[in-house]
């Protein structure tokens, strides 16, 4: 049986792509929620209801929540019953995770505990992460213990989250989730918590498990697309088809392999093998490679478009997609908008036209340029003397191929076959 200890109140840290969705679902489902963010201009938006993200569904719970009072946000920590820390983790030194974000959720946290709560870690972290979350905060605080049913218990857990960007609001209510609590009596609670809004099921482990589970789910995921851009390189150098051969050798009953591409962009999967590479070095041999194998890919697909501008005095090269995967607008980590820059930079004479569907003006590395343009998808190719399908957005599937006689197509993702 799970401890008693009241859940009424909950302090998500973090208000980014998942904390804010999973304060605005607590909220729904009847918690008084406090969201903690260090950008005020954040938190001034959410407390007038308003997502400064995209996220399809997420800002008319928020704004229902927030005019019933029941979710406010702030930029210090306050007292509550359970506490969700989703900040980030990025890259320090050789891919090591930089906890810092962690460490300074666990001090605010720390100066206002009385004993009894519930503090869960969402943020993708290496194994451990969680025990040095509740090593910092019972640093900070000796009189509490992490010993579970006595009156000065702290409790502690990982409750990685497994949303699809794009699909949120619907993945974090009906996925399955992982928990996995430093103590059985931990896991239960955040159980007791998560049940609250979510329909999936509740799979209890330990907190080391737990870590490891999503960073193993997001690193199969890039092992498998590094299969498929390994054999798009080898296919290509052969003069095979790779979008030919993978539906071939798909038909395989045991066979599925998942769609090359001009690499693996996000914050997520291809960052995450990282943790477990750098937490055993000696042993994640494939994972590291694969990971190579993915980043290498935007080279290949530069390479690939240098050689057949050679051919122009000034080639004008369009440039279509640049955010990480189809239909959303999120440049980060993304492989096409590396290979656009690269191109802009690498071009003697030339222009790139990008196209881009999904934003209105050019981001910050890209905008500067005189080389560079964001144009219209049929004005861009008709000007083009090559075209770069980077992004499988849906808005390119119907444009008529037979546009594009005289032109130098390179499709990183198989659409205009
Ligand atoms: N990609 C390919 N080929 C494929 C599939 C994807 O090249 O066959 C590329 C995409 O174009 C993109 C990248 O991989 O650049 C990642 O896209 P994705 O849609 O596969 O995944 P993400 O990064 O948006 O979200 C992932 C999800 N993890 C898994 O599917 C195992 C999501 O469930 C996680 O919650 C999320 O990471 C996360 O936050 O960790």
């Amino acid at each position: 049986m799970s401890p008693s200890v009241p859940l009424d109140t909950v302090c998500v840290i973090g208000l980014g792509y998942i904390g804010l969705p999973t304060a605005a679902v607590l909220a729904q489902a009847g918690k008084t929620v406090i969201g903690v963010d260090i950008k005020q201009s954040n938190v001034d938006a959410i407390n007038a209801g308003q997502v400064p993200f995209v996220e399809d569904g997420l800002e008319a719970v928020l704004a229902g929540v927030v005019a019933q009072g029941r979710l406010s946000a702030r930029t210090d920590t306050p007292a509550s019953d359970a506490y969700i820390v989703s900040v980030p983790t990025p890259f320090k030194g050789d891919h090591d995770a930089d906890l810092s974000y962690i460490d300074a959720a666990a001090e605010g946290i720390a100066r206002q505990l009385t004993g009894g709560e519930l503090i869960i870690l969402e943020s993708t972290s290496p194994p451990g992460t969680t025990e040095h979350l509740a090593e910092v905060i019972l640093e900070a605080r000796p009189e509490f213990t992490s010993e579970p049913n006595l009156p000065n218990s702290l409790y502690f857990s990982h409750a990685p989250e497994r949303v699809l960007p794009g699909r949120i609001m619907i993945e974090m209510v009906d996925n399955d989730r992982i928990i996995g609590g430093t103590t059985p009596e931990a896991s239960e609670l955040t159980r007791d918590l998560y049940a609250s809004f979510c329909r999936g099921e509740l799979l209890l482990t330990d907190a080391r498990t737990a870590e490891m589970a999503k960073l193993t789910e997001n690193a199969f995921r890039d092992v498998n697309i590094a299969f498929a851009n390994e054999l798009s390189i080898i296919a290509d150098r052969q003069g095979i088809d790779v979008w030919e051969l993978i539906e071939l050798a798909n038909h395989h009953p045991r066979v599925n392999i998942l769609k090359p591409g001009p690499g693996v962009g996000g914050h997520c999967i291809a960052v995450d093998p990282w943790f477990i590479v750098s937490s055993d070095r000696e042993f994640s041999k494939l994972i590291s490679t694969a990971r190579n194998v993915n980043d290498s890919k935007p080279e290949i697909v530069l390479d690939k478009v240098l050689k057949h501008a050679d051919r122009f005095k000034a080639p004008t090269v369009a440039a279509l997609g640049i955010a990480f995967k189809a239909d959303i607008d999120d440049l980060r980590e993304s492989p096409s908008k590396n290979i656009a820059i690269s191109l802009a930079e690498r071009l003697d004479a030339g222009t790139v036209l990008v196209v881009e569907p999904n934003i209105d003006e050019l981001p910050p590395e890209l905008a500067g340029r005189d080389n560079v343009e964001l144009a219209a998808l049929e004005d861009a190719v008709e000007r083009a003397d090559i075209v770069l399908l980077l992004v499988d957005h849906s808005s390119f599937v119907e444009f008529d191929r037979e546009k594009l006689q005289e032109t130098v197509l390179i499709d990183t993702k198989g659409l205009w076959r």
